[in-house]
């Protein structure tokens, strides 16, 4: 696949109706869709730092907590009830991949703070996940419609090796800013690093000023 067909191909070829085509937000950030040092995919890699956790749907809950008017918890029933969109994304991974036209399905990330009240002072995010995986983000660089808690993938359930039941999707973003299987968003008063920002990582992680390391 090269990087110039039309909208109407990418459609066809994936064969999911999405409501929203975001794969131009890199029209912020440079020139090509392609961001710089990164090579096309067709198929769509599994990364994880220790495996894939197992899950209970009884058992499952996200939460939400921290500089928040209303701590919030969700189980997999009630998170399934949130509005959720689908939107036509690009996935970059620090390590040298892009996998476009991805159709995620998912609550966006503004949703969640509307329905928390975070507070005025919140600055900052931490993600959490099963297998003990954080990830940061300055709230205003996620507080934006294209981030999702993703439940669906090209139409299915999100497979549980690409973070389901519920994973975040940071298409301005490395993929690493995603955190797979997360159980939780914490809202945060002063920044904080997560997993691979404290291990080199860089912890702005924008591909089309290929800040991959610190
Ligand atoms: N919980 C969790 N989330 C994670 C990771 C992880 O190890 N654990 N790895 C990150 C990295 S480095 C990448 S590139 C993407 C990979 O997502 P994929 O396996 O669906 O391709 O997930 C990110 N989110
Ligand atoms: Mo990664």
């Amino acid at each position: 696949m090269s990087t110039d067909q039309t909208d109407t191909e990418r459609a066809s070829e994936t064969g999911v109706t999405v409501d929203e085509d975001v794969t131009d937000l890199y029209t912020e950030y440079g020139e090509d869709r392609l961001p710089p040092g990164q090579r096309e995919t067709d198929r769509f890699p599994v990364l994880s730092k220790s495996g894939t956790p197992s899950w209970d749907r009884e058992e499952w809950t996200f939460e939400v907590w921290g500089a928040v008017e209303e701590t919030l918890t969700f189980d997999y029933d009630a998170f399934r009830e949130l509005p959720a969109v689908t939107q036509r994304q690009d996935f970059h991974c620090v390590t040298g991949w892009s996998k476009l036209d991805c159709a995620f399905t998912g609550v966006p990330f503004p949703e969640i703070v509307e329905r928390a009240g975070v507070h005025h002072d919140a600055v900052h995010v931490m993600f959490h996940a099963l297998d003990g995986y954080t990830t940061n983000l300055p709230l205003e660089a996620c507080d934006r419609e294209e981030v999702l808690f993703a439940w669906g993938y090209d139409g299915e359930r999100l497979p549980t090796d690409h973070g389901g039941p519920l994973r975040v999707v940071t298409p301005h973003k490395y993929a690493y800013k995603g955190a797979k299987w997360v159980t939780g968003v914490e809202f945060l008063t002063e920044p904080e690093r997560g997993y691979w920002e404290k291990r080199g990582y860089s912890n702005t992680a924008n591909p089309w000023a290929e800040e991959r390391y610190s």
